[in-house]
């Protein structure tokens, strides 16, 4: 859905207009006022209906293959091949990464929009498997389908950012991020020190939500902050865990890492509930590692706001 109106500008009908920061890495402090290097970059809304279409799809194949989506199983690959199918017919070069863990193979999937400058690499990525309980669809068919949709975004907007993107989608997450390990610790040190940046996705429409900020890299954290400070959502720094998602290979590698999570087993407060609605005492995700996580366990404001942050950013942090 759209920004509001006191964010947008009449450049272009159905996008919004940031003010952000060229040149440098992700990493880089900001350069001085005035110093000329202030550019505009056009982020997409990201329909959250094309996201939810997503959401649904992941749900079938769960249905048809015993109901998850887990490392090893039938649904896991079926998401990935749907995932794929839609990369490919949308101009990426993606490619599969293949790896056995726990006697089972797995897969990641990474997708490149071809240009930008191959030196200075702007990641996203997130876990396509579920646990084996239930599919799987805050958890986190939500990150998958939320990258999957800007991936989308970026070839409809024929996007020629000054950087490279790429998209990767994690086999194994839930036995322990084995995926994003996997693909850290195949990569040349040549190779992962051209990676500026990886945002990492990994529940972002929890049913009860809160909307939290990873605290690592603060220009990726700066510029996610400013995106909920521009429709007036407030955040919090993320607390369940760190490390506990496909960022933590990237950062132990040297890479720097920032994301969004609206919260899984942990209890929203009062003072929560005050600021974002929902229900104090309850869970972020009653559902969380169940056969409830299902299509029904959604809230669509949260997805929708979480998605075009994904968008905000990416095109924020490459242009
Ligand atoms: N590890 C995730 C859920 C999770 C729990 N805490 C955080 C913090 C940041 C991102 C994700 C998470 C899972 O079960 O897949
Ligand atoms: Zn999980
Ligand atoms: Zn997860």
């Amino acid at each position: 859905m759209k920004l509001p109106v006191s964010r947008r500008t009449a450049v272009a009908c159905g996008v919004s207009v940031v003010m952000l920061l060229t040149g440098g890495s992700i990493a880089g402090a900001a350069p001085a006022p005035g110093s000329g290097s202030a550019a505009l970059a056009a982020a997409p809304d990201i329909p959250v209906a094309n996201v939810k279409a997503h959401l649904a799809q992941l749900q079938s194949i769960a249905t048809a293959n015993g109901g998850n989506r887990a490392h090893g199983r039938a649904g896991y690959k079926a998401s990935l091949d749907y995932v794929k199918a839609k990369l490919d017919a949308a101009g990426f070069t993606t490619a599969i990464q293949q790896f056995t863990s726990s006697g089972r193979t797995g897969y990641n999937l990474v997708a490149d929009w071809p240009g930008g400058d191959a030196d200075h690499v702007v990641m996203a990525g997130s876990h396509l498997d579920s646990v084996t309980a239930g599919p799987g669809i805050n958890d986190n068919g939500s990150g998958s389908a939320a990258v999957l949709e800007t991936a989308l975004a970026v070839s409809r907007a024929g996007y020629h950012p000054a950087k490279h993107l790429r998209f990767a989608w994690w086999g194994a997450e839930e036995l322990g991020m084995v995926g994003s390990r996997y693909y850290v610790n195949n990569l040349s040190s040549a190779n992962r020190a051209r990676i500026g940046g990886y945002l990492n996705f990994d529940m972002i429409g929890s049913p009860n939500p809160g909307y939290f900020v990873y605290d690592d890299d603060p220009t990726i954290e700066k510029t996610f902050k400013d995106y909920f400070a521009g429709i007036g959502v407030p955040t919090e720094i993320e607390t369940e865990g760190d490390g506990r998602s496909d960022h933590a290979p990237f950062k132990n590698a040297g890479v720097p890492v920032g994301g969004l999570f609206s919260g899984a087993d942990y209890t929203k407060t009062a003072a929560q509930a005050a600021k974002w609605g929902g229900t104090a005492g309850r869970a972020f995700d009653r559902c969380y590692h169940s056969s409830c996580d299902t299509s029904a366990n959604i809230d669509d404001t949260a997805l929708n706001r979480n998605a075009d942050a994904v968008a905000y950013a990416l095109w924020a942090l490459s242009s």
